[in-house]
């Protein structure tokens, strides 16, 4: 987290962050977090009052507790967007089958609570996917990226009239390995570029997200897409 984009961003003084170890809250020689489950089953799970001590040290009124797990809403970059207009986050990174289930009904009624995932597959534990959420919503604090306009153009930004993703992309040189860059690219002509770029984003979700394309809004498509 201090290197890299994060880094820069905690030096610049844009953003800040800390890094707790749930043992720290825990009172016995093995500095317990976790046992095993109440109707039996595999795997271990979270104990409640490990993270209730933690928390209640941490957590601020302003905060919300974002809460890793595959079972968690999906990550987007909506909810990136909103989270980054937080002003404190807190992540609470279960290992094993996941935290007691109380700790996040416990502190519903106290501050925001969000159990998110970011994709259908099974991390072993919850800290990779926060760095992923961290990095994506770092990037969206005004003064993190040098360029505010690339945050605008990414393939998933709010405030694009519909979601495609972003079609393929060049630099020189202009011939390499016997493939050169699209002649429309070199043509100097603003709008067909702009058109041949999204017509390649069409072609590109059409192939790769058809998700993506069965939920555009048909107010956003203009006469060239439709024929598309
Ligand atoms: Cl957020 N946590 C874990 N442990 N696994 C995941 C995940 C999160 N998202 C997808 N798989």
């Amino acid at each position: 987290m201090s290197a890299s984009l994060l880094g820069k961003a905690s030096d610049k003084g844009l953003l800040s962050f800390g890094v707790h170890d749930l043992r720290d809250w825990t009172y016995d020689r093995h500095r317990t977090v976790d046992d095993t489950p109440y109707g039996g089953g595999p795997g271990m799970v979270m104990k409640p009052s490990p993270w209730g001590e933690a928390l209640d040290d941490v957590l601020t009124p302003s905060a919300r507790l974002v809460v890793p797990t595959p079972s968690g809403r999906p990550f987007t970059q909506a909810v990136a967007a909103e989270m980054a207009a937080g002003d404190h986050l807190v992540f609470a990174c279960g290992r094993y089958e996941g935290i007691d289930s109380r700790v996040m009904r416990h502190y519903a009624p106290l501050v925001r609570v969000d159990e998110v995932s970011i994709g259908d597959y099974v991390l072993a534990g919850g800290e990779v996917a926060v760095l992923v959420m961290i990095e994506a919503i770092s990037r969206l604090v005004p003064g993190v990226l040098g360029n505010f306009e690339s945050v605008t153009d990414d393939s998933f930004a709010p405030g694009r009239m519909e979601t495609l993703v972003e079609g393929p992309v060049f630099t020189k040189p202009r011939d390499w390995r016997g493939q050169a860059v699209p002649d429309v690219l070199m043509s100097g002509h603003h709008g067909r570029i702009a058109r041949w770029r999204r017509d390649e984003a069409f072609r590109r979700t059409a192939a790769l997200r058809p998700d993506l394309l069965a939920r555009l809004d048909p107010a956003g498509l203009d006469k060239h897409d439709r024929k598309l």
